[in-house]
């Protein structure tokens, strides 16, 4: 038997600070038309797929950076892109900035929703791992201010049923980390799907700009390998504002191979037809986790913040200390 979900991985160019968005939906749904022709059962956008990459921009303007969040999913300018999707009968994978009102608070997320095919939200991810900085940095050529306007995600890593199978979902820096994926892993994911805005250029650490497209591959290859599961990952790409974004978007099999990749940096729609049947033959063997993995031997590590230390009782080499 097998269980094959088509997927399109539908890359953005870049989004201008003045583009509206009915213009970006526009877009959007020009991605579903063509998914449709092509035979999809789900669409994955990028992280923060309405909008510009707003975190590069530094205000203490709240109303200023409120113009960037969504109220209500969907909305009035969002609803057409739930109406096209309902029509054409594909589901969908959206980032976008949230803002809610939670327990009399008002809260701000850089969000995901996993949407089936009748226009219904099924799935929801806060983003956890945030990456830059939260006060200005003039010294930067641009600023990453995600710690300064969004709060951390507190949703977990959460597997949602859907398109036939267990669907989970990051964001961006999220996939960097290796727990991201295990987190999933373990609740049986055979499908992850993330969207991101990466910078070409790190201002901390420029050594690492030549290799942005390589770190890309390298985790998300090893993290589909790792746990048996698909993974699509979706760039926001090309130069945005003077700030080039790498591109790089792309589906990768349980096998760790990349079977569909973007060519270019702007929208693009590339397709795979993705037999989550395959996730069982790596899951069933080499990482059948309930067979091989020894958590008890790992050593004892607490769910402290940042580096582990002694008191967390791991022996540390030396070096890390
Ligand atoms: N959007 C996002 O999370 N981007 C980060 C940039 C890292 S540099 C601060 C990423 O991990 O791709």
């Amino acid at each position: 038997m097998s269980r094959i979900v088509t997927i399109g991985a539908a890359q953005m160019g870049p989004i201008a600070a003045h583009e509206s968005r009915t213009q970006v939906v526009q877009r959007l749904i020009a991605h579903l038309h063509e998914a449709s022709r092509r035979g999809c059962d789900l669409v994955v956008f990028p992280e923060l797929t309405l909008t510009t990459f707003f975190p590069r921009w530094y205000t203490e303007d709240q109303a200023e950076i409120d113009q960037w969040f969504e109220t209500e999913m969907p909305g009035p300018e969002t609803q057409a892109l739930f109406d096209a999707a309902a029509k054409l009968q594909i589901g969908f994978h959206l980032g976008y900035a949230e803002l809610v009102e939670e327990a009399g608070q008002v809260r701000r997320f850089n969000t995901a929703i996993l949407v089936d095919k009748n226009a219904q939200i099924i799935g929801k991810y806060r983003k956890i791992h945030l990456p830059g900085h939260a006060e200005n940095e003039p010294w930067r050529a641009f600023q990453h201010l995600e710690k300064r306007y969004f709060e951390t995600g507190n949703l977990g890593f959460r597997v949602f049923d859907g398109f036939g199978g267990k669907v989970g979902m990051c964001i961006c820096n999220d996939r960097r980390w290796p727990e991201t994926y295990r987190v999933m892993g373990l609740q049986g994911a055979e499908l992850i799907v993330l969207g991101y805005n990466t910078p070409v250029h790190n201002p901390p650490a420029p050594e690492h700009d030549a290799l942005g497209l390589f770190h890309n591959q390298i985790v998300m290859q090893s993290a589909a390998y790792q746990n048996g599961t698909w993974i699509v990952g979706v760039a926001k790409a090309g130069n945005e504002e003077g700030v080039p974004m790498i591109a790089g978007t792309q589906i990768i099999a349980p096998s760790g191979e990349t079977v569909a990749m973007a060519a270019g940096e702007g929208d693009e729609l590339i397709t795979a037809a993705c037999d989550l049947d395959l996730a069982a033959s790596y899951k069933s063997t080499v990482f059948n986790f309930a067979l091989h993995r020894e958590p008890q031997h790992y050593g004892l590590i607490t769910a402290t913040k940042g580096a582990v230390s002694p008191a967390d009782g791991v022996a540390l080499e030396k070096s890390d200390k």
